[in-house]
């Protein structure tokens, strides 16, 4: 194993915490589309044949050339990937990792850039690629909700194969910003979302602290986030760990690989098509979710319910208690069981009746 950035064309990497350089498309493949056959107004889409992919070492292209064929036997031509993540844990380094391009702008960590959501499709034979970039869920401390909005829009119209939620592995624990952006992104993508989503873990080539393995490092990292997501989710999520950066160790055939030995690309590629075999695409469903429309589809339900619960309890109930206890003249009154009140009130009627039958007659 060695280190170093042989074997493929790299990307320039943006070190943590090197100047922001001006950002340079890499030559080649993509032909931006900014504003032409866009999915959608506020996204930006890249379309183009995957040039690139030659550049990656000869296993792992023969790993993504099986794996994609996989899905073409099925008959699936296309895989759309959408990566969601706070910010600066590296979501767009792992799209210019997955497609082998110094596409995305990468920023140093804890620089973040608002933009657009990002679209980048290359094409391999008759196979399409497509992931999504996203800007980070975070602004301050407070999560960015127009950013889901908009992610909410694009999957209006663009199902989703599988979400990649991208968070470090460097990081130890479970913050209560995380746990807000696990419940923003279940309330306004709805929960099903998660039954699509892989988590990813970026910096991946990392020490244990003393007296742990690197595996037991991961798992504890992993567990911390799966169980604050399993919350909304249901399950636990599916994880794969990655290492962006291209200095890092690579085997014999100059792929990337982890501490534990596994080949962090075609492993991430790998995990990816076999969810998106698994799950039905995620599409948003409008219903309940948006806070403008969020729960208007129950209002016939419940006023249904509400027929019901009247006619089945309430007004059984009154009867009962009517029955028992009686109402204003019910049998139970005091004033019923007075022999002298009932024949006065019997009197009472008898004049009642005499009199109008006298005002009938005209006397
Ligand atoms: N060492 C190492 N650095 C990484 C890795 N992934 C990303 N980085 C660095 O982390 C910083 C942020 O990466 P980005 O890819 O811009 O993160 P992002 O999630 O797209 O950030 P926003 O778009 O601002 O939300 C950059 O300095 C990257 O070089 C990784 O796997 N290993
Ligand atoms: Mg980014």
């Amino acid at each position: 194993m060695g280190r170093g950035t042989e074997g493929e064309n790299e990307e320039e990497w943006v070190e943590e915490g090197e100047e922001i350089e001006e950002y340079e498309e890499e030559g080649g493949s993509g032909r931006s589309q900014t504003g032409a056959g866009l999915l959608l107004a506020d996204i930006e889409q890249d379309v183009g044949e995957w040039t690139t992919f030659k550049h990656f070492p000869v296993a792992t292209q023969g790993v993504f050339q099986t794996t994609f064929n996989k899905l073409l036997d099925q008959g699936r031509t296309e895989l759309t990937v959408l990566l969601l993540g706070k910010n600066g844990v590296g979501k767009s380094s792992t799209v210019n990792h997955v497609i082998g391009e110094r596409k995305q702008k990468v920023n140093p960590y804890g620089v973040s850039t608002i933009d657009k959501p990002t679209a980048i499709s290359r094409t391999l034979g008759e196979f399409t690629l497509t992931l999504i970039d996203t800007p980070g869920l975070v602004i301050g401390d407070r999560i960015h909700e127009a950013t889901l909005n908009t992610i909410a829009d694009i999957a209006k119209e663009q199902p989703i194969d599988v979400v990649l939620y991208v968070d470090r592995l460097d990081i130890y624990d479970v913050s209560a910003l995380d746990k807000e952006v696990f419940e923003e992104v279940s309330r306004l993508l709805g929960a099903e979302l998660w039954s699509n989503a892989l988590l990813v873990l970026t910096h991946g080539e990392l020490e244990p602290p003393k007296g742990e393995t690197y595996a037991e490092m991961v798992a504890s990292r992993v567990e911390g986030l799966q169980g604050a997501i399993s919350k909304y989710a249901g399950t636990k999520l599916e994880s794969a760990v990655i290492e962006n950066s291209s200095k890092c160790a690579r085997n014999w055939s100059s792929e990337r690989v982890l501490p534990d030995g596994t080949v962090a690309l075609p492993n991430l590629l790998q995990k990816i098509v076999e969810l998106s075999t698994q799950a039905q695409p995620y599409e948003y469903d409008t219903r309940g979710k948006s806070p403008d429309s969020k729960n208007k589809w129950m209002i016939p339900l419940v006023f249904g319910a509400q027929l019901l619960l009247k006619h089945f309890v309430f007004d059984k109930c009154v009867k009962k208690w009517d029955i028992y206890h009686g109402d204003e003249w019910g049998p139970k009154q005091k004033e019923y069981k007075d022999e002298k009140y009932i024949s006065k009130m019997k009197e009472a009627k008898k004049e009642y009746l005499r009199r109008q039958k006298l005002k009938q007659e005209g006397k």
